[in-house]
């Protein structure tokens, strides 16, 4: 049967990071869902239906992504796509903590739903939604840290 897998996130907005580690679960998994969910703790700068257009552009070119967004919580999207497995990417020791906290969670709402995690690449080690906002907010150069059509939104966003 296909295995099916659920990348989570806020993406606000994507980051060539985020892109890896999308990229890497579709290698691995049959179907991956993209779903743009919203953080409580995170105030976001691009809405839900902007964040997931950036999303789409971006991966257009691989057949076996869907986005999708949902209001609720990550499990319970994550059941009714019939998921196997939660994709989370990991980046230095400071998401260890964060990361441990969201999958016990989940493991206790549904311990069938298998969370896995992919190690970023060195390159994105440090790369980060918030820092790429902080730096573009104040005028510098995000090239080569998130795709062209997310360079230009953040452009549009902070125009004054
Ligand atoms: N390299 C590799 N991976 C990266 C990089 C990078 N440079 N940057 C980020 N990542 C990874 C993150 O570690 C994460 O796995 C993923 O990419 C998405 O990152 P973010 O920051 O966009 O997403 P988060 O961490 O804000 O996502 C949190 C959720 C939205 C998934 C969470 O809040 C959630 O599940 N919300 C729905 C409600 C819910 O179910 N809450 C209870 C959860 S216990």
């Amino acid at each position: 049967s296909e295995k099916i897998a659920v990348v989570p996130g806020s993406f606000d907005p994507i980051t060539n990071g985020h892109l890896d580690i999308i990229k890497r679960a579709a290698d691995v998994f049959d179907i991956v869902y993209v779903a743009v969910l919203n953080n409580s703790s995170k105030k976001p700068l691009f809405t839900i239906d902007e964040r997931m257009a950036l999303m789409a552009e971006v991966t257009k070119d691989i057949p076996n992504i869907r986005i999708d967004s949902s209001s609720g919580l990550l499990i319970d999207y994550a059941q009714s796509k019939n998921a196997k497995a939660i994709v989370r990417g990991l980046r230095a020791v400071s998401d260890f903590e964060y990361e441990m906290q969201i999958t016990s969670m989940n493991r206790f709402l549904d311990e069938s739903i298998e969370t896995f995690f992919i190690m970023t690449k060195n390159q994105y080690a440090f790369l980060s939604s918030s820092i790429v906002k902080e730096v573009a907010k104040y005028g510098g150069s995000v090239t080569g840290l998130v795709p062209s059509e997310v360079e230009s939104a953040l452009l549009e966003k902070f125009k004054k």
